[in-house]
Protein backbone atom coordinates (compact mmCIF):
# COMPACT_ATOMS: atom_id res chain seq x y z
CA UNK A 1 0.00 0.00 0.00
CA UNK A 2 1.16 3.72 -0.68
CA UNK A 3 -0.21 7.25 -0.30
CA UNK A 4 -0.19 8.69 -3.65
CA UNK A 5 0.73 12.22 -4.32
CA UNK A 6 -2.36 14.78 -5.32
CA UNK A 7 -2.06 17.09 -8.39
CA UNK A 8 -3.21 20.37 -7.21
CA UNK A 9 -4.79 22.88 -9.86
CA UNK A 10 -3.66 24.67 -11.91
CA UNK A 11 -1.65 21.76 -12.74
CA UNK A 12 -1.79 21.03 -16.34
CA UNK A 13 -1.51 17.62 -16.20
CA UNK A 14 -4.85 17.95 -14.65
CA UNK A 15 -6.40 18.22 -18.18
CA UNK A 16 -5.44 15.31 -19.45
CA UNK A 17 -8.40 12.76 -20.94
CA UNK A 18 -7.93 9.29 -19.44
CA UNK A 19 -8.10 6.18 -21.29
CA UNK A 20 -9.99 3.15 -20.49
CA UNK A 21 -8.60 0.55 -18.25
CA UNK A 22 -8.29 -2.87 -20.61
CA UNK A 23 -6.30 -4.91 -18.25
CA UNK A 24 -7.90 -6.54 -15.23
CA UNK A 25 -5.34 -7.10 -13.27
CA UNK A 26 -3.03 -7.71 -9.71
CA UNK A 27 -1.67 -4.48 -10.62
CA UNK A 28 -4.75 -2.94 -11.16
CA UNK A 29 -5.93 -4.08 -7.96
CA UNK A 30 -2.91 -2.99 -6.60
CA UNK A 31 -3.70 0.96 -8.02
CA UNK A 32 -6.77 0.93 -6.47
CA UNK A 33 -5.67 0.21 -3.44
CA UNK A 34 -3.69 2.43 -3.24
CA UNK A 35 -6.46 5.45 -4.81
CA UNK A 36 -8.51 4.20 -1.50
CA UNK A 37 -5.69 4.24 0.84
CA UNK A 38 -4.62 7.92 -0.60
CA UNK A 39 -8.73 9.20 -0.53
CA UNK A 40 -8.94 7.99 3.21
CA UNK A 41 -5.92 9.72 4.51
CA UNK A 42 -6.81 13.02 2.83
CA UNK A 43 -9.28 12.81 3.97
CA UNK A 44 -11.46 12.76 1.18
CA UNK A 45 -15.19 11.33 -0.11
CA UNK A 46 -13.52 10.76 -3.96
CA UNK A 47 -11.05 10.43 -6.21
CA UNK A 48 -10.27 10.40 -9.63
CA UNK A 49 -6.89 8.16 -10.91
CA UNK A 50 -6.35 12.09 -12.75
CA UNK A 51 -5.64 13.33 -9.39
CA UNK A 52 -3.01 11.15 -8.66
CA UNK A 53 -1.68 11.51 -12.56
CA UNK A 54 -3.04 8.03 -13.39
CA UNK A 55 -4.77 8.20 -16.79
CA UNK A 56 -6.37 5.32 -16.99
CA UNK A 57 -10.55 5.90 -16.01
CA UNK A 58 -10.81 4.77 -12.57
CA UNK A 59 -12.59 6.34 -9.32
CA UNK A 60 -12.60 5.38 -5.92
CA UNK A 61 -15.63 7.00 -3.52
CA UNK A 62 -16.64 6.24 -0.21
CA UNK A 63 -19.82 8.52 1.53
CA UNK A 64 -19.74 6.56 4.68
CA UNK A 65 -19.42 7.82 7.67
CA UNK A 66 -17.24 4.63 8.83
CA UNK A 67 -15.28 4.51 5.65
CA UNK A 68 -15.80 0.82 5.15
CA UNK A 69 -18.19 1.04 2.09
CA UNK A 70 -15.58 1.83 -0.61
CA UNK A 71 -17.06 2.09 -4.22
CA UNK A 72 -14.61 1.25 -7.10
CA UNK A 73 -15.33 2.58 -10.27
CA UNK A 74 -13.13 1.35 -13.63
CA UNK A 75 -14.64 2.56 -16.97
CA UNK A 76 -17.70 4.71 -15.37
CA UNK A 77 -20.34 5.54 -17.83
CA UNK A 78 -23.40 7.97 -16.88
CA UNK A 79 -26.12 6.10 -19.01
CA UNK A 80 -29.41 8.25 -18.03
CA UNK A 81 -29.49 11.45 -15.40
CA UNK A 82 -32.33 14.01 -14.98
CA UNK A 83 -33.45 16.76 -12.54
CA UNK A 84 -30.96 19.12 -11.13
CA UNK A 85 -29.36 19.74 -8.04
CA UNK A 86 -26.73 22.90 -6.32
CA UNK A 87 -24.13 21.36 -3.95
CA UNK A 88 -21.20 22.48 -2.59
CA UNK A 89 -18.46 20.75 -3.92
CA UNK A 90 -14.85 20.79 -2.60
CA UNK A 91 -11.90 18.72 -4.20
CA UNK A 92 -8.40 17.23 -3.05
CA UNK A 93 -7.22 19.23 -6.22
CA UNK A 94 -8.31 22.60 -5.17
CA UNK A 95 -7.55 22.81 -1.01
CA UNK A 96 -9.64 24.90 0.82
CA UNK A 97 -12.15 25.94 -2.03
CA UNK A 98 -15.99 25.72 -1.78
CA UNK A 99 -18.37 26.63 -4.67
CA UNK A 100 -22.08 25.73 -5.68
CA UNK A 101 -22.27 23.51 -8.85
CA UNK A 102 -25.27 22.64 -10.62
CA UNK A 103 -25.25 18.86 -11.41
CA UNK A 104 -28.37 16.29 -12.76
CA UNK A 105 -30.01 15.15 -9.58
CA UNK A 106 -29.87 11.59 -10.39
CA UNK A 107 -28.05 9.28 -12.68
CA UNK A 108 -27.66 5.59 -14.13
CA UNK A 109 -24.19 4.45 -13.98
CA UNK A 110 -23.06 2.09 -15.98
CA UNK A 111 -18.99 0.34 -14.98
CA UNK A 112 -17.08 -2.33 -14.34
CA UNK A 113 -15.40 -3.93 -10.80
CA UNK A 114 -11.73 -4.21 -10.29
CA UNK A 115 -12.81 -7.86 -11.82
CA UNK A 116 -13.91 -6.38 -14.53
CA UNK A 117 -17.20 -7.61 -14.50
CA UNK A 118 -19.97 -5.01 -15.60
CA UNK A 119 -22.77 -3.46 -13.59
CA UNK A 120 -25.20 -0.93 -13.46
CA UNK A 121 -26.86 0.99 -10.36
CA UNK A 122 -28.77 4.41 -10.05
CA UNK A 123 -27.55 7.25 -7.62
CA UNK A 124 -29.02 10.64 -6.63
CA UNK A 125 -28.14 13.95 -3.82
CA UNK A 126 -24.87 13.19 -3.08
CA UNK A 127 -23.37 10.03 -4.64
CA UNK A 128 -24.88 11.20 -7.75
CA UNK A 129 -23.09 14.69 -7.94
CA UNK A 130 -19.89 13.12 -6.19
CA UNK A 131 -19.74 10.58 -9.44
CA UNK A 132 -20.84 13.63 -12.24
CA UNK A 133 -17.10 15.25 -10.28
CA UNK A 134 -15.29 12.41 -10.67
CA UNK A 135 -15.99 11.59 -14.30
CA UNK A 136 -15.63 15.17 -14.97
CA UNK A 137 -11.53 14.35 -13.80
CA UNK A 138 -11.31 11.52 -16.23
CA UNK A 139 -12.99 13.67 -18.71
CA UNK A 140 -9.93 16.37 -17.97
CA UNK A 141 -12.77 18.84 -16.50
CA UNK A 142 -12.13 20.65 -12.75
CA UNK A 143 -15.00 21.47 -10.96
CA UNK A 144 -14.05 25.50 -10.68
CA UNK A 145 -14.19 25.04 -13.94
CA UNK A 146 -17.65 24.83 -14.06
CA UNK A 147 -18.14 28.43 -12.19
CA UNK A 148 -18.93 31.89 -14.44
CA UNK A 149 -15.41 33.44 -15.23
CA UNK A 150 -15.87 36.10 -12.78
CA UNK A 151 -16.02 33.57 -10.14
CA UNK A 152 -12.80 31.16 -11.75
CA UNK A 153 -10.93 33.90 -12.01
CA UNK A 154 -11.14 34.97 -8.63
CA UNK A 155 -10.24 31.41 -7.34
CA UNK A 156 -7.08 30.93 -9.64
CA UNK A 157 -5.67 34.12 -8.08
CA UNK A 158 -6.12 33.03 -4.69
CA UNK A 159 -4.66 29.31 -5.82
CA UNK A 160 -1.73 30.84 -7.42
CA UNK A 161 -1.00 33.77 -4.33
CA UNK A 162 -1.79 30.39 -2.05
CA UNK A 163 0.77 28.09 -4.29
CA UNK A 164 3.64 30.87 -3.99
CA UNK A 165 3.16 31.20 -0.08
CA UNK A 166 3.85 27.30 0.03
CA UNK A 167 6.72 27.04 -2.14
C1 LIG B 1 -15.51 15.44 -4.58
O1 LIG B 1 -13.99 15.88 -2.86
C2 LIG B 1 -16.80 16.03 -4.10
O2 LIG B 1 -10.62 21.49 0.00
C3 LIG B 1 -14.64 14.82 -3.53
O3 LIG B 1 -8.97 21.12 2.09
C4 LIG B 1 -16.87 16.86 -3.00
O4 LIG B 1 -13.18 14.55 -1.27
C5 LIG B 1 -17.93 15.76 -4.76
C6 LIG B 1 -11.14 17.91 0.54
C7 LIG B 1 -18.07 17.39 -2.57
C8 LIG B 1 -19.14 16.27 -4.34
C9 LIG B 1 -19.22 17.07 -3.24
C10 LIG B 1 -11.24 19.18 0.00
C11 LIG B 1 -10.29 17.73 1.61
C12 LIG B 1 -11.88 16.77 -0.01
C13 LIG B 1 -10.51 20.23 0.53
C14 LIG B 1 -13.27 15.66 -1.73
C15 LIG B 1 -9.66 20.04 1.61
C16 LIG B 1 -9.55 18.79 2.16
C17 LIG B 1 -12.62 16.82 -1.14
CO1 LIG C 1 -12.12 16.53 -7.44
Amino acid sequence: MAILNILHYPDERLHTVAKPVTVFDEHLQQFVADMAETMYQAPGIGLAATQVNVHQRVVVIDLSESKDELLVLINPEIIEMDGQITYEEGCLSVPGIYEEVDRAERIKVRAQRVNGETFEFAADELLAVCIQHELDHLNGKVFIEKLSRLKFNRILQKLKKNQRKTL
